[in-house]
């Protein structure tokens, strides 16, 4: 099954990103000598990002976990000894059956995320284990889902404008989105547009990448977008740019939203948000007279305490102009619902001992490890590096090191998170595996079969909970299941009409296929909002005690609408630790081509606020606040609005420098969907004594 000899083999971007490249692997003498864009994927056409041509770093790392571990020193400290996976196997097992004797079997959590997207990676033979075991249930709130919560409530549906149709917009709006980074094709599909004309507006909390590729870049105070499409909204209905033929038809409640948006005028939108009121007023006309409008909506204003109202806010432009009946006009937030695979037969709930079981939110799980009453008393980690990623990640840390803690992680490396483990567990690379990809933005389904032979004794994540499974004496039938017969039950889904035609057998042949996109065409005949239309007002949501129809309100810890401290503004500036270029999350930063790449990690700081504190280009700095400190590089630019500062990328912990981001990250819940609030952060800054304080992180 595995190709041992040299040649070219088509393989899938496991990596989660929008973009969910066609990869073409390069194999000689066993590894990997290049890779390359598949130039027949429609949407790569032979493209893809740098991180990924530089992905044999990665896969081939000398540091790569070969063999199952146990521990022998003190969690954190990284001393451990090689096991069999008999040994590690039964080791797990026997303390799980010990733990659901003594504390029941809800003591035991997983935690993992998107580490690789692959289907059968992340929500397989996994979920089947926890269920079947009556193991807690994990939220996976950590990325989109406040927004995806704003959205639903709006559209009710996880899809938008399709990404191959955006060339046809002739006004394109990036907001909150770092596309030039974190989505390359759409930046590409964009510049097809421009080509034909259209104008490309950043919206953003600094000139990021793609502000400086865009024609207008606004930039804002964090988390008041909500008040500037309300400010937007206030000028389309003032002038009568409006489509009234379109609202009366598709819509809910436009008359209470002329009205509600009367607060809204561009005097006040300007003094919440720090844009221009002429420059208000020009986005609303160059939106308002446009005649395909197109509006990617990223996930940085999402990661605010109130994330939810901002794409909930922003998802009602769209309706306003008629946007959704011009072909590349509309939104995108996500398109995850047109790719929707059988999850139930994938990850069988009916397993579950008992109907309900608790559930923790992933973006809680330091004070989740600290609880006293029903305590967890075994996490098991994989797809993810919760002590890197996770918000205030010294109460991650803590939580991680507690001795009564059975910590088992599943991994490539031996992550900041691994270093806490019991047991730890090599994983395969996703080119060792057969997988099932889709694409949360374009429409093609991919295969991934194995291309390389899997290094040392690493197994996929399949293959663990297979083992674990069957070890535990769960029904054979379950989860003797192969990863073949698993990937035709994903894909036997009536439910969904998009996937009507995808099969394994046209997938082995053709490595992609398209959904069938015919359904789309009556979008908007058939939302599933409560009124099967597009929600302007939302009764759904003033029955869950939010308010109906888009609002502005400031975050908690940051800034109210005038520029005061907020409520519970501890520290004078906004503390934003948005993705980096060439990691993905935390993947890549501990590969030194990656690292190279990016240098260091860094603080970009304003002139104005550097200059008050004394800091110059280059300065050592201690960025705090009562979460814990993080030592970082001073950029002194004027890229973002004063009071603002930025430190992009999920850098692991260094070598006697604090620099994990999310020490000082909030784990307060957004205002719907209980996402995750990383950007409604506060901090202050000051210039390092070149000494190391004595708190904080162990490693
Ligand atoms: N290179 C690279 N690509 C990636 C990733 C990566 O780590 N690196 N991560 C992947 C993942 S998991 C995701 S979810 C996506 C995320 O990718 P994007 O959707 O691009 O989201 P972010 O990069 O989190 O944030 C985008 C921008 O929003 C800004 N922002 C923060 N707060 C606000 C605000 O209040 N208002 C506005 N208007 N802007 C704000 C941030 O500063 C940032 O410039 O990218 C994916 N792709
Ligand atoms: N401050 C701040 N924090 C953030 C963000 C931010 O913008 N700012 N972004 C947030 C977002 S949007 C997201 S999605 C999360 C992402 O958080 P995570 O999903 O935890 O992402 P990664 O850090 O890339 O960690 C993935 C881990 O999975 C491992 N892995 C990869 N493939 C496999 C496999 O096949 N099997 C197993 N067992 N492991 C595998 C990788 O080696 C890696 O260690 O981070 C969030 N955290
Ligand atoms: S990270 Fe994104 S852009 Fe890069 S190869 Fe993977 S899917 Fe493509
Ligand atoms: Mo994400």
């Amino acid at each position: 099954m595995v190709h041992s000899r040299d040649g070219i083999y088509p393989a899938v971007c496991p990596l989660d990103c929008p973009d969910t490249c066609g990869l073409l692997l390069h194999v000689k003498d066993g590894t990997i000598s290049k890779v390359a864009g598949n130039p027949e994927h429609p949407v790569t056409r032979g493209a893809i990002c740098n991180k990924v041509r530089n992905m044999a770093g990665r896969v081939h790392h000398p540091e790569r976990l070969l063999y199952p571990l146990r521990r022998t020193g003190a969690k954190g400290t990284g001393a451990f000894e090689r096991i069999s996976w008999d040994e590690a196997i039964a080791e797990i097992t026997g303390r799980y059956r010990q733990l659901m004797d003594e504390y029941g079997a809800q003591s035991i959590l997983p935690y993992s995320f998107y580490g690789n997207m692959g289907i059968l990676s992340a929500e397989g033979m996994d979920r089947r284990f926890f269920h079947a075991l009556g193991a807690s249930g994990l939220q996976r709130t950590i990325c989109s889902a406040a927004g995806t919560a704003g959205w639903e409530y709006t559209m009710g549906f996880d899809g938008g404008t399709s990404p191959e149709d955006t060339v046809h917009a002739d006004l394109i709006i990036v907001w909150g989105g770092n596309i030039v980074s974190t989505n390359m094709h759409q930046v590409v599909y964009a510049e097809e547009a421009r080509k034909r004309g259209a104008k490309i507006v950043v919206i953003d909390v600094h000139r990021n990448r793609t502000a400086r590729w865009g024609d207008w870049f606004l930039p804002l105070y964090p988390g008041t977008d909500a008040a500037l499409a309300l400010g937007l909204m206030h000028i389309l209905f003032r002038d009568g740019l409006a489509d009234e033929e379109f609202l009366v038809k598709y819509a809910t409640g436009h008359e209470e939203l002329r009205e509600h948006v009367q607060q809204y005028p561009p005097e006040r939108v300007a003094e919440i948000t720090g844009i221009a009121v002429d420059d208000i007023e020009r986005l609303a006309r160059l939106y308002g007279e446009a005649q395909a409008p197109y509006i990617h909506i990223g996930n940085g204003l999402q990661h605010h305490d109130n994330g939810g109202m901002n794409v909930r806010s922003i998802a009602c432009l769209p309706a306003l102009v008629g946007a959704w009946s011009k072909r590349g006009g509309g939104a995108y937030k996500s398109n995850s619902g047109y790719s929707a695979t059988n999850a139930d037969a994938l990850r069988r709930p009916d397993l579950k001992p008992q109907k309900e079981v608790r559930t923790v939110n992933m973006n809680r799980i330091g004070e989740a490890l600290a609880w006293t009453e029903e305590p967890i008393k075994g996490i098991c980690v994989y797809n993810s590096n919760p002590l890197v990623v996770a918000p205030d990640s010294e109460r991650v840390r803590q939580g991680f090191a507690r001795e009564d803690l059975f910590t088992v992680v599943h991994d490539l490396f031996m992550t900041d998170t691994a270093r806490y483990a019991d047991i730890v567990l090599p994983a395969t690379s996703s080119f060792e595996n057969t997988d099932l990809y889709s694409s949360y933005w374009h429409h093609y389904v991919q295969l991934q079969e194995p291309v390389l032979e899997a290094p040392g004794e690493c197994k996929s994540n399949a293959e663990v909970f297979r083992l674990l499974g069957q070890a535990m004496g769960f029904d054979g039938g379950v989860f003797g299941q192969t990863d073949e017969e698993l990937i035709r039950e994903a894909l036997d889904y009536e439910n969904n009409p998009y996937l009507n035609g995808v099969t394994l057998e046209l997938l082995q042949k053709q490595r992609f296929v398209k959904l069938d996109m015919t359904p789309q065409a009556a979008f908007l005949e058939s939302l599933p909002t409560p009124s099967g239309r597009i929600e302007l007002y939302s009764r759904a949501m003033e029955l869950e005690g939010l308010p109906p129809l888009p609002t502005y309100t400031p975050l908690k810890e940051g800034y109210d609408g005038v520029r005061r401290p907020g409520s519970g503004a501890a520290y004078p500036l906004m503390f934003l630790s948005p993705p980096n270029h060439h990691f993905l999350n935390s993947t890549f930063a501990n590969v030194e081509k990656h690292q190279q790449l990016e240098k260091r990690p860094v603080l970009q700081i304003h002139p104005a606020d550097a200059q008050a504190r004394g800091i110059s280009e280059g300065a050592e700095v201690i960025v705090y606040n009562s979460r814990g400190t993080v030592e970082l590089t001073a950029a002194v630019t004027d890229s973002m609005l004063p009071g603002t500062v930025v430190s992009q990328g999920l850098w692991w912990e260094g070598e006697g420098r604090r620099q994990r981001v999310n020490t000082l990250t909030p784990d307060r819940l957004s205002d719907m969907g209980s996402g995750a609030t990383f950007f409604s952060a506060t901090v202050e800054v000051r210039l390092s004594d070149g000494g190391v304080e004595a708190a904080g992180s162990g490693l």
